[in-house]
């Protein structure tokens, strides 16, 4: 794929680590795939990770791709929705809390969206390779608006562990 393909495609970021995060990340893969006025275009490989500036187990990550033509910030809506009914407690001044689930917009095409509530490209995924790995997957000449080519990043994210779940 190149960027110029996938203007309109979104990419959505995954990941859990309390619980069974593969079952979730599995389900909710399902339940994103019915969204209205959403279709899911492609996943990645699931990826065992080690936190990243967070805390308790090992998380499970992937990301995901999807045409929509739902608004960013209804799309946003359906994905908190999602978080909650899987149970997603965010604890009053806990950053990077362990959670049941997170889903994250990463990219919108090659739009960069900055309200209150939403902020496009997700301003560190950059820097992670339990982001720029399960992308690459799926989108191998990605450019993240802003920031360049994804796997430029990746090469500095080499101290992060991070491994392919083999199924
Ligand atoms: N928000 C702003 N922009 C966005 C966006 N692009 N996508 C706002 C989704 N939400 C966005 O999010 C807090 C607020 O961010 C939302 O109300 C929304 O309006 P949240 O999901 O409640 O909190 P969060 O997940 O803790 O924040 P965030 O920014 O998603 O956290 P990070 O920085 O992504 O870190 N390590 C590994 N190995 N794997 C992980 O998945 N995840 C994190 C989360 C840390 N370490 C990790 C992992
Ligand atoms: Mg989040």
């Amino acid at each position: 794929m190149s960027n110029q393909k996938v203007e309109e495609l979104v990419v959505l970021g995954l990941g859990a680590n309390l619980g069974n995060p593969l079952r979730m990340l599995e389900l909710v893969l399902g339940e994103i795939a019915r969204l209205p006025q959403t279709v899911l275009a492609a996943q990645s490989p699931f990826y065992r990770t080690a936190p990243v500036d967070s805390s308790g187990p090992d998380y499970v990550n992937a990301v995901c791709a999807v045409k929509t033509r739902l608004a960013p910030e209804a799309l946003l809506d359906e994905l908190q929705r999602l978080e909650n009914v899987h149970g997603r407690v965010r604890p009053a001044g806990v950053r990077n809390a362990p959670r049941t689930l997170d889903l994250d917009i990463l990219l919108w095409g090659d739009e960069v969206i900055c309200t209150r509530r939403l902020e496009v490209p997700h301003p560190r995924m950059h820097e992670r390779a339990f982001v720029l790995r399960p992308l690459l997957d799926i989108f191998p000449q990605c450019s993240i608006p802003g920031k360049g080519r994804a796997a430029d990043w990746l090469e500095k994210t080499l101290d992060q562990r991070i491994s392919k779940i083999v199924s």
